[in-house]
């Protein structure tokens, strides 16, 4: 072979069927299922997004099956295209299968069983086979619609002028500070694993204006719920030159609408498989963070406990809100409490027990935090001293505003909680392809 970079493509797929109507094709795929019945048999073909049903009866050709054929081999499969008509009057092609060419053979049977509509084992069982159980075709289809949503982040981002980073991820700092951080040795140095590229993105403004990163960040969480990673893709973005917090929203909006549009057109097959409800955008509404408390109390009689944060039944009853009153799943909170809010936030002018900063909650999850960061040298300086901070040891992430920086704000959206809250899942991890948690660093 001519090694050319010309790239042919070698096999046909089910969207070329009806163009192949009552034609010989061959097809490349794993033998899913095989389904024996009287006198014939369906054989379902895994191709690499769709289920092909391929028919085998000895009526169509001489070609004879083997008992070698067998779930999860992989195989090369001759047969006519021939269209059949559904309940609906639509056609639905399948193969006649005329020859099976085995190109593996698994030397076991799958420990769970994938060829079933859904896998049905419990989560932990799901998890621990997760090289074998994302081959079923509804759970490979949450990562594919994963996928759709960072690929939406990115092409929105890239047309509005953003450049593309990529941050380290074994630092001398943390970069969110608390206790969540990974210690490492790093040849007889304690480092850290990045909690977020926080303070990278912020140094690139000052070099390309607008960057994005998608990107795996880490939390030492030590509680195991039903929300947190200790690994995660952080869809982060940065900007210069903002006006105000506000345009960081308006941009995040941006992006969602267009992350959507492009799952309803281009992931139909998997929001169809997955009965996903893409949320319609025109607006989100705001919310300012009192009075988003004030709101939980009045209207839902809620006592909070914590003045300065949501608890997650807090974030439910605002997405309830939301719901409600503006008939939007999403809902910006802004102006976090000051001392919630970490060192690089911008704190309001008008009222410095405030921050200029918001969080996304999505149908009552908190999926993005955000908000305009500081970029004078001195008051970041005097901002890290009032909390405790030593500036000395930030001496890098200082040089952005020491050698100046242009007014700037960006925000963090949780890839794995989005796609969670897309598909109505109960817990972080079904969205996630192989969780880190606190149980969990395997397979
Ligand atoms: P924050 O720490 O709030 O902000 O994180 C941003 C978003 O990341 C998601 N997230 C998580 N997802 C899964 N498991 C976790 N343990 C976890 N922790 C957070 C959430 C959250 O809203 N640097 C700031 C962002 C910024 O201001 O630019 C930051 O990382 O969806």
């Amino acid at each position: 072979m001519a090694i050319t970079g010309e790239i042919e493509n070698k096999t046909v797929s089910y969207a070329d069927f009806e163009k192949y109507e009552n034609e010989v094709v061959t097809i490349k795929g794993t033998i899913h299922n095989i389904r024996m019945m009287s006198d014939f048999a369906f054989v379902i073909v895994r191709t690499a997004r769709e289920t092909i049903q391929c028919v085998y009866s000895e009526e169509f050709s001489s070609y004879r099956m083997s008992e070698d054929v067998k779930e999860e081999c992989a195989a090369k499969i001759t047969g006519k295209i021939v269209a059949g008509v559904q309940k609906d009057g639509s056609k639905r092609y399948e193969l006649q299968i005329h020859d099976i060419q085995l190109l593996s053979h698994p030397a076991d049977i799958p420990p769970v069983v994938i060829t079933k509509k859904q896998v049905n084992c419990d989560l932990s069982t799901n998890l621990d086979y997760r090289p074998v159980t994302l081959r079923n075709p509804k759970e490979r289809a949450i990562f594919k619609l994963q996928e759709g949503i960072a690929r939406g982040f990115r092409e929105f981002l890239m047309k509005q002028g953003f450049t593309e980073i990529r941050s380290p991820k074994i630092n001398f700092a943390g970069a969110e500070g608390g206790t969540n951080v990974f210690k490492l040795d790093y040849f007889g140095k304690q480092v850290y694993l990045a909690q977020s590229p926080q303070l990278y993105k912020q140094a690139l403004v000052a070099v390309y204006e607008k960057v994005f990163e998608i990107a795996p960040v880490f939390r030492a969480e030590h509680h195991d719920t039903s929300r947190h990673l200790n690994e995660y893709i952080s869809m982060d973005f940065e900007m210069g030159f903002i006006d105000s917090f506000e345009d960081i929203m308006n941009m995040e909006t941006g992006a969602l609408k267009y992350i959507m549009n492009l799952l309803k057109i281009e992931y139909k097959n998997e929001v169809d498989l997955l009965h996903i409800d893409i949320p319609e955008i025109t607006e989100i509404p705001t919310l300012k963070f009192m009075e988003a408390k004030e709101i939980l109390m009045k209207k839902f009689k809620y006592q909070p406990t914590d003045m300065k944060d949501f608890d997650p039944e807090e974030e439910q009853l605002l997405g309830k809100y939301a719901k409600k009153q503006f008939n939007s799943d999403f809902i910006f909170i802004t102006h976090y409490p000051s001392k919630k809010r970490p060192f690089y936030t911008m704190d309001d002018p008008e009222d410095p027990e405030y921050t200029l900063s918001f969080d996304l909650l999505f149908r009552g999850l908190e999926i993005t935090s955000g908000g305009q960061r500081v970029h004078d040298y001195n008051e970041q300086v005097a901002k890290m001293q009032k909390l405790g901070m030593n500036p000395e040891e930030f001496a890098t992430y200082l040089m952005l505003h020491k050698y100046g920086a242009p007014p700037h704000g960006g925000l963090g959206i949780g890839l794995e909680r989005l796609t969670m809250h897309l598909l109505g899942a109960k817990n972080v991890r079904e969205a996630t392809m192989f969780p880190r948690d606190i149980n969990r660093v395997s397979p």
